[in-house]
């Protein structure tokens, strides 16, 4: 009697265990609660082939990177893997020192996938990023127009 209650607890825990793991899809890439996950620029990163790595995202994703261009030829690059269909809202917040210019392209070919423009107009770039079967690497990438200095950069997976 004893041992058959255990294993009704047994089954009914492991389905709740599961719910939990599908009703995630972001598989731990966010810590719940909707906050942002933050990451510290690290250097080198000035080009595609070194762009700092944020990992996955998903639908309800979010990654906050404090970055800061040293010089006003100095690029900045990050690397995400967006793993289905979504529109990644990138919100860029600069210092007043700098002028920033914020691009996606696809990692794989190069492709520009949207030029978000300087840092005046607009400030929240959305770019709806379509996902096949396999994820698809994006580059964002930091450039200055003129001037450098520390940013914010949010990428919002919505
Ligand atoms: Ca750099």
């Amino acid at each position: 009697m004893r041992r058959k209650r255990w294993w009704s607890g047994g089954v009914v825990g492991l389905l709740i265990l599961m719910g939990v793991v599908g009703g995630c899809t972001g598989g731990g890439d966010h810590g719940g609660g909707g906050g942002c996950l933050p990451f510290g620029e690290v250097e080198p990163n000035d080009t595609p082939l070194t762009a700092e790595v944020l990992g996955g995202l998903s639908v309800g994703a979010c990654d906050i990177i404090y970055g800061s261009l040293s010089d006003p030829a100095d690029v900045d690059s990050y690397s995400v893997l967006v793993r289905e269909s979504l529109t990644l809202v990138v919100t860029f917040d600069p210092s007043p020192l700098v002028d920033l210019e914020v691009q996606l392209l696809e990692a794989d070919t190069g492709q520009l996938l949207r030029d978000c423009g300087n840092s005046v107009v607009p400030e929240v770039c959305a770019v709806p990023v379509v996902v096949g079967e396999v994820a698809l690497a994006v580059d964002v990438v930091v450039t200055s127009l003129s001037g450098a200095g520390p940013y914010t950069l949010t990428l919002n997976a919505q």
